[in-house]
């Protein structure tokens, strides 16, 4: 069935006008947002929802705050293609402070940062990226005199959202990691995430470096409707982190076969074959990776696409944590989405039918991958009832995403 409501938005001139300020055509604005609706989980119509928000709304402003890290978040972030961060600036979100970005220095952009937020008091979007070192009253780092934790509070004290992007600033991630030296218990700075500092659960966007594609289709939920997606019980959006890396791996015939490479550059490895037994942690880490790729680079751009074990950076626990050559642990075993289901849940995320639909409606080039993502949201599920059942309680269910 033609999705008419999208369709009518062709003729409208605001959407050419968004289209034309993104330098696309209306047809490309439309698949964009529709392939966007379509990564959210968002139910068939929800997309023209997406493109008028995308095309009219007043955009949130951002305030940007750096801390321990190595930037690669906006690193990568630079490098989306859906669209450009320069055209999100402009288009999508006002970023108006941000520390690496910012030309100014100084007093000038500590001014620009206190604007912001006293002008959008209440309904800015606070995004943090690295982690905040706590030992020592958090003399590890600080900004215009400010402590890092001084920081985060007060900027957070009056934003709409709080989104931590990067793992980093999601539970502490790489700076957090403990020294295998005797005696010690914590990292050397006490590097924690943004919700161990506030002390109130916070929207996560994990990864070393998190998809660029997970942070704006967050920022766009929270344009269209005002709030921020669902999470799961790490704050990482479901529409994202809700199945397995390895239900979705393209080495995961490999692995169903007993096919492995035992070692970096043998006879398993040339061919492809599964990297479990290099410490591949992909059965225990829940990430879209495997699905939508990295960077909009072409085919193959991602960790065990290029031969590297996934590590887990989405995970805590796992990535900066477990050495990166133990096997992982089999966390449960949901075939890969890849393969049809004999008989699909209802009321749990989108159908593969609803998502290819929607594709041929809007004619999205984000195909395949857009499709696969509509079918995350089952795994999660099947971990928590297994954790319910070990309890002895019952599991709450979602019916979203
Ligand atoms: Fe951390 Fe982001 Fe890794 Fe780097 O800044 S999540 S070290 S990619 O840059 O915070
Ligand atoms: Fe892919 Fe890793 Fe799973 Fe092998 S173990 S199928 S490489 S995710
Ligand atoms: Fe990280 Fe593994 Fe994805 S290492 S980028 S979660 S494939």
């Amino acid at each position: 069935m033609a999705n008419q409501n999208l369709i009518s938005l062709e003729l409208d001139e605001r959407i050419e006008a968004a289209a034309r300020r993104l330098s696309m055509d209306r047809r490309e604005f439309l698949q964009f947002c529709a392939a966007l609706a379509t990564t959210l989980g968002l139910p068939q119509g929800a997309d023209a929802a997406v493109a008028e928000a995308v095309a009219v709304k007043r955009r949130p402003s951002v305030i940007w705050l750096h801390f321990q890290e190595c930037t690669g978040c906006t690193e990568s972030i630079l490098r989306a293609e859906h669209p450009t961060l320069e055209k999100l600036i402009l288009d999508i979100i006002s970023l108006d402070y941000h520390e690496t970005l910012f030309a100014a220095a100084g007093h000038q952009v500590e001014a620009a940062r206190k604007t912001a937020m006293a002008e959008n008091k209440g309904k800015y979007i606070l995004v943090v990226e690295g982690a905040i070192p706590t030992k020592d009253g958090g003399v590890y780092c600080k900004i215009g005199g400010k402590t890092a934790i001084e920081l985060v509070k007060e900027c957070a004290a009056d934003a709409a959202a709080v989104i931590a992007i990067g793992s980093c600033a999601s539970w502490g991630g790489m700076p957090s990691t403990i020294p295998s030296i005797p005696g010690a218990t914590s990292s050397p700075t006490g590097s924690s995430g943004v919700s161990q500092v506030l002390g109130k659960p916070v929207v996560t966007i994990p990864g070393c470096p998190p998809n660029p594609y997970n942070f704006l289709s967050t920022v766009v939920h929270f344009l269209t409707f005002g709030k921020l997606p669902e999470v799961d019980d790490k704050g990482r959006p479901k529409f994202a982190y809700s199945r397995l890396i390895h239900e979705n791996c393209e080495r995961r015939a490999h692995f169903d076969a007993g096919r492995f490479a035992m070692e970096f550059g043998d006879e398993g490895h040339r061919k492809g074959h599964c990297l479990y037994k290099l410490g591949c942690k992909g059965p225990e880490t829940y990430a879209n990776c495997s699905v939508i790729l990295f960077g909009d680079a072409g085919a193959g751009t991602w960790p065990v696409a290029c031969g590297h074990p996934c590590i887990g950076c989405t995970e805590q626990g796992v990535g900066f944590t477990k050495p990166i050559h133990t096997v992982a642990k089999l966390k449960n075993i949901e075939p890969s989405a890849f393969l049809p289901r004999i008989v699909e849940e209802k009321g749990v995320g989108a159908t593969l039918g609803s998502a290819a639909v929607l594709a041929a409606v809007a004619g999205a080039a984000a195909g395949a991958g857009a499709m696969m993502a509509k079918n995350l949201g089952l795994s999660h599920q099947a971990e928590e009832m297994e954790k319910a059942k070990k309890d002895g309680s019952k599991a709450t269910e979602s019916t979203e995403v």
